[in-house]
């Protein structure tokens, strides 16, 4: 980053530690706005980086910049992604510690796009053995496979990912990748059966109509247009400019190929895809009594022949429900609205299901061929936080899951800032900061926080609705400084009463694996889904503290997907939540710059007689030389055990703009020499 500190009027400044007015968000936006303007969509808060999405492709991503980022330190060139990927591989490595690459931001905002360009840096690396370029095919495949089936147009990205992911890259003793592992997290599974106008289901179902075959199509009984799909036109939106979805089926087809679906796995899987289509044109009709039929019988047929059950079964089980009585098994029908919500219900369980099943055949095309030790990278890419109009159970777990990450984010930032104080021997001055525990513990603390109220209310007996829900809550946390909304319940009756009755008996591959009898039979009480997505995140924060971090946060210039422009209440919005500002306070709190003895001295021993041209002592004397030369009072530095430490930027700056004059007279001084003068 030196080499660019001189230039900092017309570009802002690399990092904004380095920013005088550090305090002042306005100061911090116009750095960010400066640096959009002219494509620097990287800037750093010390090692974080920050990231503004472009919206428009620029060509800094190509072989030759990879090459240039590989093996140099961080600060020495100008703030990138690559300069993180780099800098966590290189402490991997060397320092032989786990990494993890935590990236955040709302929806939007670029997040997954920046973990790929992790990936792609870290496969990018020299030819290796066929084993290796194997897995690394895998690794890369494995990302427009999982996103051709949890991704979806919304209205604030064409691309937002429905699911959180999270990706352990395996490497062996030479580095080299030989595995992977990936976690997925909650898929937003109502999206398979409604969507807001705008918006979209989820790419595959019109990858899958757009670019299978004819022959294809009509074994899966399908129609080419999506129109015809009451699951893919609500949104009124079934194409969309940014995507091609004929093209991307050809890459889904060969990322299948290539994470060893075999034919039958993928005729299985398309299978069920289309099931789901089917299944959303089933349409009842109320009866006298007010019990549900199914209107045309058709879709049903074709149903049962693609999921390979029973017609009359899948009939029954979409028009009544299983009931216990004394320990008796009962059908019950259902009324119209029961069993459309039944068949949605059907729909989404087949559709989740066949997620995970994916996530975890993708798991073992990327599982090690030998079991021998290996350092890991993790990377992770969640949905990003977000509000709409209406805001369902998705969205509640959605944002949680992004306040924990900020709490962790938080919190490992001041500690490690007090530890490299403390290693350093320097000491630690004090920082006031917002810890958003408090939010969390609103969320998940027992006997009392949201989840277990919700989990109670869900397998209370009686008849448990929103209202009683919102009752109990209000009831019980009126008084919590941060209680302002509410969340609905969901009718898990039903839900489980078709999944158990029509997927019990079926014999396509994938659903037999994914209904497991035992659990179809109901010998346990499931968890609630918030209480497996608390625990599952609970787990992910322990996977996440037991490595050294690296941070990226994304910021979107505007909600438009549009390149040019820069809406700084929106930006001013994503640095308050991101917490930056904060993050900037808690790295500025004694000193905006630090750097390694060895670096500082080489950059300007040029500066003082004593240390040019040549300086032999250990470079902490040299330094303490240079500073006392240059001035530098009591107050502006300190000098740690292996880095000085610069309290204010304009110390630094005064020090960089002596070294270019000095650099244009060594300049001009050589080109005198040159010319015989
Ligand atoms: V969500 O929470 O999954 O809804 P993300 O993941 O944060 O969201 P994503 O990475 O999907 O956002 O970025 C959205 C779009 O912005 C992409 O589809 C690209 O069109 C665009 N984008 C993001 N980052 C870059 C970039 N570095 N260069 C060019 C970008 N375009
Ligand atoms: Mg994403």
């Amino acid at each position: 980053m030196e080499n660019e500190l001189h230039k900092r009027d017309h570009i802002g400044v690399q990092d904004f530690v380095l920013l005088e007015d550090y305090t002042n968000p306005a100061a911090v936006i116009e750095n960010l706005r400066k640096r959009f303007t002219e494509n620097l969509i990287y800037t750093y808060i010390g090692p974080v980086l920050v990231s503004v999405n472009p919206y428009h492709n620029i060509d800094i991503y190509n072989q030759e910049i990879i090459e240039t980022y590989r093996n140099v330190n961080f600060y020495e060139l100008p703030p990138h992604i690559f300069a993180i990927a780099d800098a966590a591989y290189r402490s991997m490595r060397g320092e032989n510690k786990n990494q993890c690459i935590l990236i955040s931001g709302e929806s939007g905002a670029g997040k997954t796009e920046a973990s790929k360009k992790i990936l792609h840096y870290l496969a990018a690396s020299s030819k290796h053995t066929d084993d290796v370029e194997r897995v690394k095919d895998r690794l890369l495949q494995s990302n427009p496979l999982l996103e051709a089936f949890g991704n979806a147009k919304t209205n604030r990205n064409d691309n937002s990912s429905r699911f959180g992911k999270y990706m352990d890259v395996q490497f062996d003793y030479k580095g080299a990748p030989v595995g992977g592992h990936i976690l997925n997290y909650l898929l937003e599974k109502s999206r398979v059966v409604h969507h807001a106008e705008g918006e979209r289901n989820f790419h595959i179902f019109y990858q899958l109509l757009s670019g299978a075959t004819p022959l294809l199509i009509s074994k899966l009984k399908l129609s080419k247009d999506p129109e015809q799909y009451f699951y893919l036109s609500q949104g009124k939106s079934v194409r969309v400019d940014s995507l091609n979805d004929q093209r991307d089926f050809q890459d889904v087809k060969h990322a299948l190929d290539v994470c060893d679906f075999n034919k039958e796995e993928q005729e299985g899987l398309f299978a069920i895809v289309a099931s789901v289509l089917h299944l959303g044109n089933l349409k009842f009709e109320e009866d006298g009594h007010g019990l549900a039929h199914i209107t045309d019988f058709s879709p049903v047929e074709t149903l049962a022949k693609l999921l390979g059950c029973q017609e009359e079964v899948l009939k029954s089980a979409l028009q009544n429900r299983t009931i216990e009585a004394k320990g008796e098994k009962m059908k019950s029908p259902l009324n119209k609205d029961q069993a459309l919500y039944a068949r949605d219900a059907l729909a989404k369980g087949i559709y989740d299901r066949l997620f995970t099943w994916i996530v975890h055949k993708v798991n073992d095309s990327l599982t090690r061929r030998r079991r021998l030790k290996c350092s890991l990278m993790g990377l992770l890419d969640i949905y990003g936080f977000e509000i709409f109009g209406v805001n369902s159970f998705e969205q509640f777990c959605i944002n949680y899951c992004n306040e924990k990450l900020q709490q962790l984010f938080i919190e490992l930032t001041l500690k490690s800032e007090q530890e490299e104080y403390q290693r350093e021997g320097i000491a630690w001055e004090p920082v006031e900061y917002f810890n958003n525990k408090i939010i969390c513990d609103l969320v998940e603390a027992k006997p009392v926080g949201i989840i277990t109220i919700m989990d109670e209310e869900c397998l209370r007996p009686g008849d448990p609705t929103d209202q009683t829900f919102l009752d109990k809550l209000s009831e019980n946390l009126r008084l919590h400084p941060h209680f302002v909304s509410h969340t609905t319940a969901t009718d898990t009756a039903v839900r489980k009463s078709i999944q158990r009755d029509a997927m019990s008996q079926t014999s396509n591959l994938i659903t037999k694996s994914c209904f497991p009898t035992s659990e179809l039979l109901g010998k346990k009480r499931p968890e609630t889904a918030s209480t497996q997505f608390k625990t599952s995140l609970a787990q992910l924060m322990e996977i996440l503290m037991s490595k050294e971090p690296s941070y990226v946060r994304c910021i979107k210039p505007n909600d438009y997907k549009c390149s040019d422009m820069f809406d700084e209440k929106i930006v001013y919005h994503q640095v308050k939540y991101l917490g930056l500002m904060e993050n900037l306070r808690v790295r500025r709190a004694g000193f905006a710059y630090r750097r390694p003895y060895e670096v500082f001295l080489k950059r300007y021993k040029s500066l003082c007689p004593q240390t040019w041209p040549h300086y032999d002592g250990p470079a902490k004397e040299g330094v303490e030389i240079l500073v006392n030369y240059l001035n530098y009072s009591n107050d502006d530095y300190r000098l740690g055990k292996t880095k000085l430490f610069i309290r204010f930027p304009r110390v630094l700056f005064a020090t960089e703009d002596e070294f270019q004059l000095r650099k244009q007279d060594l300049a001009t001084l050589v080109q005198k020499v040159y010319r015989g003068f």
